[in-house]
């Protein structure tokens, strides 16, 4: 340990860039690429720790910064069911990060060794999944993680190769379930469920010519490169896909991706005005997040945005549907009671949340990132979570998977299953093959996006008028410390400093429809403030009067 904690010193300042300490954030350590192997081979240290915790189950590393820059770069942990690795070991992830020296990060983790109990030495193993995005610097990180992860005795890494960050957690999830771990077994589960979802679609749906026709943003990154692998075996979808990532066609998340066009609301590099009424979908660069879009008029390059709020809203929409028509048959004698849960943030549009509830619903809130949301939906026998920027999945419990398997042998063993009970049961089971259980998916979630919208005969139109988004502004402020904004209520109100929330009630009474929060933001150093009104002016004036309270 020593002797690899010397090799990754950490820069002069004392990590992360000038004067700043690294911090395991919502998204792991994240900073420019250049100055991350010390954070990244700790993170080795981390990781092997956490497997030795867990009496040598797999645990991930991922090396990404998702959609930020190309020239930024990441590290997160996953645990071993595939999700976030466990809040509570954040704090050592920190003080690890930014031990000053080898000395001190010997000392460190010893003591914690001590404190949790990991057992230390030759009779324990532990093993680490690696993936990394195709930034230019992911190699050298991956190097790094290595090296903190060899160092520790007993640890055994497996190098991935290049993945979208929902593959590498979908396989640290299947390596302990004793499913093989493979990028061929993710591409089988996904084309054989999409096939499945396709095969129970009612025959009288068929739509337009260009209701099979997809073209995919796939923001110069990972996701587009994987999405050509396989899109020949996915029939039933003609996928064309530009900013694939190859050589020449453009910059990692630069002027494209999931998120440029989520806040924009412009088309991406690659698309024109000959796109008009083409279904456009943008993953980001490591392809956990997906919107959808259209080119509104061949006049100028605005987009029709569906974002994760609207996903959710037909995802919501198609399981809601098949419980019922399952609970509706009259040769059921059992009902399947099914605890449905949708789970969003603070950022979620209003419409959105109203449209849900309309639809009776249970919609609960927690604060942003996407482990609190994962958490409170697995809550639930189904729990559908978003983030309104397109990260989201649908989870369902074990206990509810072997209740739809058995009731697909009864109904099959009474000869029934050429019922509308039957393809409702089988069409969740596919769901719950095809949607990524470990974390947000874009490619998982477009396919069922598509496997949806054909199931329904839906144009994207149709899936556009599910309801009308507020118009809503986000504004970043800067502020000396941004820990002094405190919130609670996830995150809808502030707490401290007490004063402020008086001031944001007082400028949201004057607006109808008026909405307004601020919250300090877990990957950048401002504090945001989103605003909500019946239109867009109103809108943007509501979130201009909080900025001035909060700057
Ligand atoms: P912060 O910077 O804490 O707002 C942003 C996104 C999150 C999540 C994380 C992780 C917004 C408003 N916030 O968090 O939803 O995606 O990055 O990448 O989009
Ligand atoms: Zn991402």
């Amino acid at each position: 340990l020593l002797d690899v904690a010397s090799r990754f010193p950490l820069p002069n300042d004392g990590g992360g860039g000038a004067g700043c300490r690294f911090s395991y954030g919502t998204a792991g350590f994240r900073a420019d690429g250049a100055t991350m192997p010390p954070a990244v081979c700790r993170a080795g240290i981390l990781a092997a720790f956490r497997s030795l915790k867990l009496a040598g189950a797999a645990v991930g590393i991922v090396i990404t910064a998702s959609h930020n820059p190309v020239g930024d770069n990441g590290v997160k942990i996953a645990d071993p069911d595939g999700g976030m690795m466990a809040q509570h070991w954040e704090s050592f992830a920190d003080a690890l990060a930014n031990a000053p020296d080898p000395d001190a990060l010997l000392q460190l983790v010893l003591q914690f060794a001590k404190d949790e109990g990991i057992p230390l030495g030759s009779h324990h193993t532990a093993q680490v999944l690696l993936g990394r995005d195709t930034r230019p610097t992911g190699e050298y990180l991956l190097d790094a993680a290595l090296q903190g992860i060899n160092a520790i005795v007993g640890a055994h890494a497996i190098d991935m190769g290049i993945l979208t960050t929902p593959q590498l957690h979908w396989m640290v999830r299947s390596k302990n379930k004793g499913v093989k771990a493979s990028e061929s077994a993710y591409f089988t589960q996904l084309i054989n469920s999409f096939r499945h979802m396709l095969e129970l679609v009612p025959k009288d749906k068929s739509g337009d010519e260009l209701a099979n026709k997809l073209i995919v943003d796939g923001a110069n990154g990972i996701g587009g490169v994987k999405l050509e692998q396989i899109k020949a075996e996915l029939s039933g979808l003609d996928i064309l896909v530009r900013n694939s990532g190859k050589e020449g066609e453009g910059i990692l998340n630069h002027m494209c991706g999931a998120d440029f066009v989520q806040k924009e609301r412009v088309t991406p590099h690659g698309f024109s005005p000959e796109d008009v009424g083409v279904r456009c979908a943008s993953l980001d660069g490591d392809a956990d997040r997906l919107v959808y879009f259209r080119v509104s008029s061949a006049s100028d390059n605005k987009v029709d945005l569906v974002d994760g709020d609207k996903i959710l809203s037909l995802f919501a929409l198609f399981i809601r549907e098949q419980l019922d028509i399952i609970n509706d048959g009259s040769k059921v004698n059992k009902p399947l009671p099914a605890k449905l849960g949708i789970v969003q943030t603070a950022y979620a549009n209003g419409a959105s949340t109203q449209f849900l509830k309309d639809l009776g619903l249970e919609v609960v809130f927690t604060p942003t990132g996407v482990k609190y949301l994962h958490k409170k939906a697995l809550e639930y026998d189904i729990g559908i979570y978003f983030e309104a920027n397109g990260h989201g999945t649908v989870v369902f419990s074990e206990n509810f998977i072997s209740q739809l398997e058995s009731l697909s042998k009864e109904l099959s063993s009474q000869d029934d299953n050429g019922s509308a009970q039957y393809h409702a049961v089988m069409r969740l089971m596919a769901a719950s093959q095809l949607i990524n259980q470990a974390v947000g998916d874009a490619l998982s979630g477009l396919l069922f996006v598509e496997a949806i919208l054909q199931y329904r005969g839906w144009s994207f139109q149709n899936w556009c008028e599910l309801y009308s988004d507020l118009p809503s502004r986000q504004l970043k402020v800067k502020v000396i410390d941004r820990s002094s904004i405190v919130t609670t209520n996830a995150e809808t109100k502030v707490s401290q400093p007490s004063s402020l929330q008086e001031l944001i009630d007082k400028e949201t009474v004057n607006y109808s429809h008026g909405r307004c929060f601020v919250r300090p933001s877990g990957t950048e150093d401002v504090v945001r403030v989103y605003a909500e009104a019946s239109t867009q002016v109103e809108a943007d004036s509501l979130a201009k009067s909080v900025a001035q309270h909060v700057g």
